[in-house]
């Protein structure tokens, strides 16, 4: 990103550096000098059944944290507070699409409803053990069913609400689920996303699928498998008020989450107890400072893993009152979220660099129709923040006042790994300045050796970390080789990044074939797959190109079978060919049709050449290793 080159930069305000929940810049020397001791201290701030034996077991790449520890994250983030005097305090402020349309759970409520649905899917078959498939729109049911989930030690599925019946299918024959939770339909943006006709297309083919629980939500007629399906209301009326919480070892799954990589196939992200919670919890507390009267809004979908680790269990396990917003940031108007923030009296805003530039381009008017004197602290996830929307954020959001926490982590890593300590850490526009305590990063050079000082290369992370993921499901193989066969006991990150003198990193992207389109993870390959299964297309590459608003735009070269022509008609069809296939969020914004592609002559792909088209450079740089160079003709020609 050209854009300023002299950054200024950022203390913490006087007033938010005396109450910030660390202002001792001395914990970082500290974490580094007895990492293990550090994190269990972290650790100690929690409820344990009991206590662990060792803090780390590193056998690489297999990691096992406070090790012989006995915990439940549900007891964590309700029993555990209700304990400590939060039972009338509220937990979930859930906010509907339509403006005003409100629910709100005290910690005492919630904690009784999902007592009650752990006992529901006990009744249906559910040990410990049996992952279960969670497909809902962002209403409260979802929260507690995962809550459920983790209170009778069954890892859930949380599949995100927009993935189509293909994806929904293939995520739930992988972990081979017993029960899939969903609901009629999921209103968003003042429309409904079909969720139930969804699930049901889907359910034609999950042989492992015995029992359907449909939350009530848009209303509309459902089809109900007799013998399958009931309603969520039906079988919490019938099941039993009370629920122990299973004691769960440190190292039993938590939940399995599915995040794209370099293949057509997702990857089932691992993650654990004991060493998650402990990560999530202090990471929520520390860059996030939640307190006991915030009212903390993380903006993303559930679906994803920033709303596993943000809206749910690092705020719940804080005892922090947590905002769960069901709608779009655009509807009924392009000022929703900050009416949701001026009533709600939200303090703590966690959004997205692709949501803030979309608000930048509607300038302010839609802002100054509203008090926003409640927030205090500000954040930013999912992608590279350009400056210029850093400072947009920081001036026109945060009045100047707020500091802004840049958060770099993965679904991997399952929570924040480098950002600033917002009381502490003096910010850069665009950086995600300086691994949280505790964590260890470096920059290496393409040969693997690590960079002195300042420099530009890739992301590494040199030690274990307490929410690391701990396989991908039923794949330990490809858990190896994507993330270890390279470094050996080194976390290979697939991200770039610059440091600089101060030692402040700035993450600058996948290196992979990973795209990042409004901070969605997509594989290249899996979009790809989706339009080769057209049978007008023989061959398909894509990239994602530079896009102001998205980050990423998905742009998708095809070559058609035999003499066929492309038509305006053949790109509506391929696109909802993958909108079917993954999602909406990964229909190609452009489709070019094209005779060849750019090979190498060991018949690779040079994406390289493709992006350099997709942005019309008219220097594609080296293109003499190709097999046939004139290709790169065709392809500008195709594209004008
Ligand atoms: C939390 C999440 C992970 C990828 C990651 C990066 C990119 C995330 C930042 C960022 C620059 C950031 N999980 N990324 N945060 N890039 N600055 N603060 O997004 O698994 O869906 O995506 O997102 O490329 O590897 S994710």
């Amino acid at each position: 990103m050209a854009e300023e080159t002299k950054v200024r930069t950022y203390e913490p305000p006087e007033e938010f550096a005396r109450d910030a929940n660390v202002d001792d810049a001395s914990i970082y020397e500290e974490a580094e000098q007895d990492y293990e001791g550090f994190w269990a201290e972290r650790a100690r701030e929690m409820h344990w059944f009991r206590e662990w034996d060792r803090v780390l077991d590193w056998d690489p790449p297999e990691a096992q944290w406070f090790v012989g520890g006995k915990l439940n994250v549900a007891y964590n983030c309700l029993d555990y507070q209700v304990e400590q005097g939060r039972g009338d305090k509220t937990a979930i402020l859930w906010e509907g699409d339509e403006p005003g349309d409100s629910r709100t759970f005290t910690y005492s409520e919630l904690k009784s409803e999902v007592e009650r649905f752990a006992n529901v899917l006990k009744g249906l078959g559910v040990e410990k053990g049996d992952p279960v498939a969670i497909y809902l729109p962002m209403i409260p049911e979802l929260p507690i069913a995962m809550l459920a989930c983790a209170r009778i030690g069954a890892p859930h599925s949380v599949v995100f609400g927009a993935f189509s019946a293909d994806s929904l299918r293939d995520r739930i024959n992988d972990c081979v689920a017993k029960v899939l939770v969903t609901a009629d339909g999921g209103p968003r943006g003042g429309k409904v996303t079909p969720l139930k006709a969804n699930a049901d297309e889907a359910l034609e083919d999950t042989p492992s699928i015995e029992s359907v629980v449909v939350a009530q939500r848009s209303g509309e007629d459902v089809d109900m498998a007799e013998g399958r399906d009931r309603y969520w209301n039906d079988l919490m009326d019938e099941a039993d008020a009370e629920c122990p919480a299973e004691e769960m070892d440190s190292e039993d799954i938590l939940y399995i989450l599915y995040s794209s990589g370099s293949t057509g196939k997702p990857k089932g992200i691992v993650h654990t107890t004991g060493g998650y919670l402990t990560q999530v919890k202090a990471t929520t507390k520390w860059v996030l400072d939640v307190k006991e009267d915030d009212v903390f809004w993380c903006q993303a979908d559930i679906g994803w893993v920033t709303g596993h680790s943000y809206l749910v269990y690092g705020p719940l396990s804080n005892g922090a009152t947590t905002v769960q917003f069901e709608g779009t940031p655009s509807y009924p108007g392009p000022d929703r979220h900050w009416d949701v923030i001026e009533r709600n009296g939200v303090t703590i805003y966690y959004s997205a660099p692709t949501v803030i530039r979309a608000f930048m381009k509607q300038g302010t008017e839609p802002i100054e129709k509203h008090d926003l004197s409640s927030l205090r602290l500000l954040g930013t996830v999912g992608e590279p923040i350009n400056p210029r929307a850093w400072e947009w954020y920081h001036e026109n959001i945060g009045k100047g006042r707020c500091p802004i926490v840049d958060t770099w982590w993965q679904t991997e890593t399952g929570g924040i790994m480098i950002s600033p300590l917002p009381g502490l850490t003096t910010t850069k526009p665009g950086s995600a300045t300086r691994p949280f305590p505790g964590i260890f990063v470096d920059i290496y050079d393409e040969d693997d050796n690590p960079i002195e000082g300042a420099g530009k290369g890739n992301l590494v992370i040199t030690k274990p970390w307490p929410g690391m993921l701990r396989t991908i499901y039923k794949d330990p193989e490809r858990f190896r080789k994507t993330y270890w066969e390279r470094l050996g006991d080194k976390y290979f990150v697939e991200d770039g990044a610059e440091r600089d003198e101060d030692g402040y990193y700035t993450i600058t992207g996948r290196i992979d074939d990973v795209m990042n389109v409004s901070g969605h993870r997509i594989g290249t390959m899996e979009v790809e797959s989706a339009l080769v299964s057209h049978k007008a297309v023989v061959e398909s590459a894509v990239i994602g190109r530079h896009d102001e608003d998205k980050g990423q735009a998905i742009v998708a070269y095809v070559i058609l079978e035999g003499d066929r022509e492309g038509s305006e008609d053949l790109i509506k069809e391929l696109k909802d060919q993958v909108r079917k296939a993954i999602g909406p969020h990964a229909r190609p914004e452009e489709i070019i049709f094209t005779p060849d592609l750019p090979k190498t002559r060991s018949g690779k792909i040079m994406r390289r050449v493709l992006r350099g088209v997709a942005e019309g450079e008219d220097d594609l740089g080296d293109v003499s290793t190709l097999a046939d160079p004139s290709v790169v003709d065709d392809l500008k020609e195709a594209r004008s």
